[in-house]
């Protein structure tokens, strides 16, 4: 075991157990002309953190860590995508819809693959997700069991969105969640702020909280 000076207190973390979970790191959500960026949001936030966030992606590979990538993606025919979901945000704009970088958040389109930048490496894992948390019609606990992992290190976008829901669901199943805040972004920085608070608060409702160099020297420990 390893302590990370965390918020709200320490983080003993365990390399035989810890697993790395990127969040949504997708063209459409990151990157300038994507999706995102064409419903009026600034991407720039989203932006600043693909260089940490490649940092601690480089730091779990090079100790032989498991990495895991996740995608918010719908079926071409759009079959995973509850109408309620659809008829949300801006009525010009639905998932399915052609967007500026293909359909929107449709599996296989450019704007639903993970950026360039933060490609994942053949072998590793890769979830496709319909809904904004990780577990929701997915593998993803068995996948996570079948890898022995107990404790799971978070980072992506967004923040309050697909990152928090995602960190609410593993809390519930038993897992250590920490989340690298300087490797996480929302279009909203006061919603990123409210919600590690949310989730740190109460002696670690849901996790904990901690800079990438933090994580990354535990790792070199
Ligand atoms: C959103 C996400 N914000 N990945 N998706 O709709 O957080």
């Amino acid at each position: 075991m390893t302590r990370i000076d965390a918020r709200p207190f320490a983080f003993e973390l365990d390399a035989g157990s810890v697993g790395l979970v990127v969040i949504d790191m997708q063209r459409d959500f990151v990157e300038p002309g994507g999706f995102g960026e064409s419903l009026g949001n600034d991407v720039s936030p989203l932006q600043q953190i693909v260089p940490t966030t490649a940092s601690l992606i480089a730091g779990f590979r090079a100790h032989g860590l498991p990495v895991l990538h996740t995608r918010e993606c719908h079926a071409a025919d759009l079959s995973d995508c509850p109408p309620a979901k659809r008829l949300r945000g801006d009525p010009a704009l639905r998932i399915g819809d052609p967007g500026p970088m293909g359909r929107i958040l449709i599996a296989g389109e450019p704007g639903a693959e993970i950026i360039p930048e933060l490609a994942p490496l053949p072998g590793e894992i890769v979830i496709d997700k319909p809904g904004k948390g990780a577990f929701c019609r997915t593998g993803f606990e068995t996948i996570l069991g079948d890898l022995g992992l107990r404790q799971l290190i978070f980072a992506g976008v967004t923040t309050e969105v697909c990152v928090q829901t995602t960190m609410r669901e593993a809390n519930d199943r038993g897992f250590d969640c920490l989340l690298a805040v300087d490797a996480t972004a929302s279009y909203f920085p006061e919603f990123k702020r409210a919600a590690i608070e949310m989730m740190t608060a109460q002696g670690a409702i849901v996790g904990w909280a901690a800079e990438t160099a933090q994580i990354l020297e535990a790792l070199d420990d």
